[in-house]
């Protein structure tokens, strides 16, 4: 099976309106496994790097304000195809249009405070994944109910 990482960022309004344990609790819950977490404060050259795709969007300055407005916590997380199966979890990018039981759909009805970061590909995560955690800042272990996270034919 495909075992993948990604990187999320639990973003100011996460931070602000003291929701990191319920984000936290919903990863944790599906079985994904955190190997890396650190709270951070995005400087402006990283946020240039992270969100280059949209640095010509009349939206960026407000977007960097929003994101340097706390500071973040990221976190690397683990599991069998971890990357899509994070932005399920995560929901679409505008809150109000985000289904019920994502993070977004409960948690946001906004187009840009909308809680947390996922990579949306395996090139993305691993760039972004190199762009916040240093190598001896992930992890390596088993979670304690692998046997029941994964069916015996999933498990490496
Ligand atoms: P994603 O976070 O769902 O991957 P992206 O298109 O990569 O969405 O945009 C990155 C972030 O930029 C969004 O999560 C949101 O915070 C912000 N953003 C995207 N589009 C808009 C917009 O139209 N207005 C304001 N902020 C936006
Ligand atoms: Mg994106």
């Amino acid at each position: 099976m495909k075992e993948e990482t990604t990187l999320i960022i639990m973003k100011p309004d996460a931070v602000l309106r003291n929701l990191l344990g319920e984000i936290v609790s919903r990863f944790e819950r599906k079985g994904l496994k955190i190997v890396g977490m650190k709270m951070v404060k995005l400087e402006d050259t990283l946020l240039e790097n992270h969100y280059s795709h949209l640095k010509d969007k009349p939206f960026f300055e407000s977007l960097k304000n929003y994101m340097q407005s706390s500071p973040v916590i990221v976190m690397a997380l683990s599991g069998v195809n971890a990357i899509s199966a994070t932005r399920l979890i995560v929901g679409p990018t505008k809150g109000y249009e985000a289904d019920a039981g994502s993070i977004r759909g409960d948690l946001s009805i906004s187009g840009q405070t909308n809680i947390v970061h996922a990579s949306d590909s395996p090139e993305t995560a691993k760039e972004e994944l190199e762009r916040f955690f240093s190598k001896d800042e992930l992890f390596n272990y088993d979670r304690l109910d692998l046997d029941f996270i994964y069916g015996e034919d999933e498990r490496e």
